[in-house]
């Protein structure tokens, strides 16, 4: 893949509703697009998905910057690559700052297939031609405005419903979500709210018929979750705790969990997530892909991962709409009944809005080969 040129720029959105975890609020985003573009003016596009505070993982878009300018593009500059699988080898010297990595090895990627001319979903090894989806609700002001929001996602179609949990607003709140939602798949998202002086309360989530529970525990945390697993019916899912492959090994070794929700940013890019989705697939663990509350790009990269046959649950790439009043994608993503149908032209499949991307734009950097 003969690169001649990298560009990032750094972008600003807002939320069209603020978006609340255990952790805090959050409504203006800003992020990186990346681009890698080859002789021929091929562009491959990928996003960096850190907030600008570290609250979810020691990232932010800042370090993100830090260590894609001072280290990663050099290690492209570097070498030669043949295929994309080959980034996250190259990157290992680097330690850990996974997003950093995945925002430039996803450009790769696109790169890598719109230079074969097919989608990123087929160059992934991806054979779903739609997918399921959830929704993500933050943290509401009220019980009533939770429910008003669980039912207006519930009639638009989402496959399941997930709540951002912490202590004081869960077991209650979910009973009476249950009550009103006697059938929707609901799961909760707790963001390492809780420790295991919460068990006896946590246990109480068993009785809500919960798809799962999602990183109840410290971020850091793969011993405690065992724990809890082995004293709770519901699933555990880990989000916060698995950055790689050799993680989701010992995850499911312990017994920490029985789902894993994979993030592309999390783990270092697409291929460390593949190879996560492929070692669950042989021992049976279920896998959907998360998200980071991305704009157009990184949401596409999201809908080619999610093709791999083991995401067998829904993932939280909701529709642009969602999130944004206009997206940097042509078209943006469209959700009806739940379902996303993958497009099939070639790289992300999806074009940029050169006009978007330009008004969103607070700063650009150029790197040449
Ligand atoms: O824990 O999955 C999470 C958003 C930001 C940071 C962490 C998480 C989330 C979400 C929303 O749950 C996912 C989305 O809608 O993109
Ligand atoms: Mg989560």
């Amino acid at each position: 893949i003969p690169m001649k040129q990298i560009k990032l720029r750094k972008l600003k959105m807002r939320l069209k509703d603020p978006f609340t975890t255990s952790f805090g609020t959050m409504q203006d985003k800003e992020f990186y697009i990346t681009e890698a573009i080859d002789a021929d003016g091929n562009r491959g596009f990928g996003e960096s998905v850190a907030f600008t505070s570290p609250w979810y993982s020691e990232e932010t878009v800042q370090t993100n910057l830090h260590v894609m300018e001072d280290f990663l593009i050099k290690i492209l500059q570097e070498n030669e690559i043949n295929h994309p699988n080959e980034v996250s080898e190259l990157f290992t010297p680097i330690k850990r700052n996974n997003m950093a990595k995945a925002a430039l090895e996803g450009a790769v990627w696109d790169l890598y297939a719109k230079r074969k001319g097919i989608p990123l979903a087929e160059a992934l090894g991806g054979e779903k031609q739609e997918i399921d989806v959830g929704i993500s609700i933050g943290i509401q002001p009220t019980v009533n405005d939770l429910l008003t929001t669980v039912e207006h996602y519930v009639q638009a179609g989402y496959k399941r419903i997930k709540i951002k949990i912490k202590p004081g607003w869960d077991v209650d709140v979910l009973r009476e979500v249950r009550a009103q939602f006697p059938h929707t798949p609901i799961m909760a998202d707790a963001n390492s709210a809780y420790t295991l002086k919460d068990i006896k309360h946590l246990q109480k989530l068993d009785d809500l018929n919960l798809t799962m529970i999602e990183q109840p525990l410290a971020h850091d945390d793969i011993v405690d979750h065992a724990e809890l697993q082995a004293v709770m019916k519901t699933p555990i899912c880990l989000d916060e705790s698995i950055h790689s492959l050799e993680d989701t090994r010992k995850a499911i070794q312990l017994g920490s969990c029985k789902i894993i929700n994979i993030k592309i940013g999390r783990v270092g890019g697409l291929t460390e997530a593949k190879r996560i989705h492929d070692y669950c697939q042989e021992h049976g663990i279920a896998v959907w892909c998360g998200g980071m509350l991305e704009a157009g790009v990184g949401r596409a990269h999201n809908i080619a991962l999610t093709t791999l046959t083991q995401f067998n649950l829904p993932g939280d790439t909701a529709g642009s709409s969602r999130y944004w009043e206009k997206d940097i994608i042509n078209p943006e993503v469209i959700v009806e009944n739940g379902v996303i149908k993958v497009p099939n032209k070639s790289g992300i499949g999806y074009d940029i809005d050169e006009d978007a991307l330009e008004e969103f734009t607070i700063e650009k950097k150029v790197f040449n080969f």
